[in-house]
């Protein structure tokens, strides 16, 4: 087969937000906007490609199949020796970045848009992973967006014949020169390395009830993602859960129309269902499979940041902290700090980084840090360097096992200990971009002018009084790179704190997230929603939002 050069002209915008390129299916599928972006990917990584191991999946949700298999016939003509393709297409993030490190690959290309909804009409995404499995850091993002604004020509092997539905190794040869395309199973090597990481013999007891005689009553909603095939491997498989502990495990192209966001709002089936019913745990993903929920009995809710904190002060249950040792904790800026609190007894050192998974891997790889989490829904660990929907819920029963306890009283007997982080999160999607960025700066000039920092601002019978205010920055503790405007924060003398920040994974439009997070040492087993009201009201005063935005009331509230 034969190399063909095609000349090619640049698409603005193919800038890669908190994690890699979403746009509409629409708007990849425009004549040569994937080949340029594939093309940049490529070119970023420079003399390294030549002869180089790639992984390559996605979510399984439409366009993925021709996004891979033109991913395929790109890498070939550009020098790239071989590549690891899931089987369909088919990866989660979390496997992507697992394979990544098993084969020491250059990196990988991740087919996804995460939570957002699939089909013709919906999202896709692309986004390149390094060596470490991790996103690309902040360099190589901006480097691929500068490639993209002067791209010219992409290079091709139109020829390349290749059937992703079936596993096996595909060789050929381009310009004398051997090239492999390896299709494997998608989900074994995942299941391996949590076998490896996790007690599967005392899990599979424990949730098919061997022993007890009463078996875990779970429900775990792969909300048609990718999870769908691990999710049957692992827990009805590997640890002899009953087929109806499982559902929407069928990956669809367009997750049977259901919004692929496994919260409060977009998982509301699961929340009904295990409301209604007798479940001693439910859990719901992302499309991609690196995000969780965790819900216990009755729908007992657990924040992504109390889940982190529980996990944390529970790491000895799980083999893989005891063979490898407990490094340091961290969180991103607008996450609850209750794990700061788990570090401080445990004398860990405690991260704050802004948001997004890449911010974690330097501290990884530094063997500072193996364990973190993000108030959207992402929990993981230094297994890889992505956030893990699986893993996560594989910690959860491991703790429920350890502590002979449910969900509700594991909760409660954390905050008894270490007093209660009262976090939720509003959204507001999909608003006009212009007054949006123009209440973002607004209220960044009103909160970092001198005078603000003092000032009290009461609602009903709570006054807060504002100690620090800015638009967080982040220096890495490893590599000394500056991250810039990562979000409006205002800190109160208390402890309690308002975040406001823009999304950077929407694809059209602007979503902002307004984030609050106030502390109890006592006062614990309060309503999130009547506890926040006050800081709320505050929050809605400062920015002038309904204003801005028009919206009296966000889209999802967690
Ligand atoms: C959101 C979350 C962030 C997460 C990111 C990617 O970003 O807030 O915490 O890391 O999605 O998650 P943003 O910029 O929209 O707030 V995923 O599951 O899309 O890879
Ligand atoms: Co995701």
């Amino acid at each position: 087969s034969t190399v063909s050069v095609v000349a090619t002209k640049p698409y603005e915008g193919q800038k890669p937000g908190t994690s890699g390129l979403r746009k509409k299916v629409k708007v990849f599928t425009q004549q040569n906007y994937t080949e340029n972006f594939v093309q940049c990917i490529l070119d970023a990584n420079g003399a390294a490609l030549e002869g180089a191991l790639l992984v390559v999946g996605g979510d399984g949700r439409y366009y993925c199949k021709e996004a891979a298999e033109l991913i395929i016939r790109m890498c070939a003509a550009n020098g790239v020796a071989k590549l690891l393709v899931g089987q369909n297409g088919i990866l989660s993030t979390p496997a992507v970045s697992s394979l990544i490190r098993k084969h020491k690959a250059l990196g990988g290309i991740v087919l996804t848009a995460s939570h957002n909804p699939g089909g013709p009409e919906n999202d896709f995404g692309i986004k390149f992973n390094c060596e470490n499995g991790g996103p690309a850091p902040d360099a190589v993002t901006n480097n691929i967006y500068q490639l993209s604004t002067a791209i010219k020509e992409y290079k091709i092997v139109n020829g390349l014949e290749i059937d992703i539905s079936k596993i096996g190794t595909n060789k050929y040869e381009i310009n004398g020169k051997p090239y492999v395309v390896e299709v494997i199973d998608s989900v074994a090597n995942y299941v391996a390395h949590m076998k490896e990481i996790f007690d599967f013999e005392k899990l599979r007891d424990f949730v098919s009830g061997k022993t007890s005689g009463k078996p875990l009553k779970m429900r775990i909603d792969s909300l048609n993602g990718v999870t769908g095939s691990y999710v049957r491997e692992i827990f009805l498989n590997a640890l002899g859960a009953p087929e109806n502990g499982v559902v929407h495990t069928t990956p669809l192209p367009d997750f049977g129309g259901l919004h692929p966001d496994p919260n409060l709002t977009y998982a509301k089936d699961l929340v009904e269902t295990v409301a209604q019913g007798d479940y001693d745990i439910g859990a719901a993903f992302d499309g991609d499979g690196d995000r969780n929920m965790i819900i216990g009995h009755r729908a007992f809710f657990v924040t992504p940041s109390d889940s982190l904190a529980v996990i944390a002060n529970n790491l000895e249950c799980i083999p893989y902290f005891k063979k490898n040792g407990v490094q340091g904790f961290a969180r991103s800026m607008p996450t609850a700090s209750a794990v700061d609190l788990v570090g401080k007894k445990l004398g860990k050192e405690v991260f704050e980084v802004p948001t997004g998974w890449k911010y974690f891997g330097n501290l990884m790889d530094a063997g500072r840090l193996c364990l973190c989490g993000e108030e959207s829904f992402g929990t993981g660990s230094n297994h890889i360097r992505e956030k893990d929907g699986i893993w996560a819920v594989l910690a959860w029963l491991s703790v429920m096992e350890h502590t002979g306890k449910g969900i509700e009283d594991i909760l409660k007997a954390h905050w008894a200990t270490y007093g209660r982080n009262y976090f939720t999160r509003y959204d507001y999607e999909e608003c006009e971009l212009e007054p949006c960025n123009e209440m973002i700066a607004t209220m960044e000039k009103n909160i970092t002018d001198s005078s603000f920092v003092g000032k009290s601002f009461t609602s009903g019978d709570k006054t807060y009084k504002v100690k620090v205010a800015d638009n967080f920055s982040y220096t890495d503790p490893v590599d000394k790179s500056l991250a810039t405007k990562q979000g409006l924060r205002i800190v109160f003398e208390d402890g309690s704190r308002i975040v406001f920040r823009l999304s950077g994974t929407g694809s059209s439009g602007a979503t902002v997230r307004l984030y609050i997070d106030s502390y109890e040492k006592d006062n614990v087993l309060g309503q999130a929603s009547v506890m926040l009201k006050p800081l709320i009201d505050i929050a809605l005063e400062i920015s002038q939002l309904p204003k801005f935005t028009g919206r009296n009331a966000p889209t999802v509230i967690t």
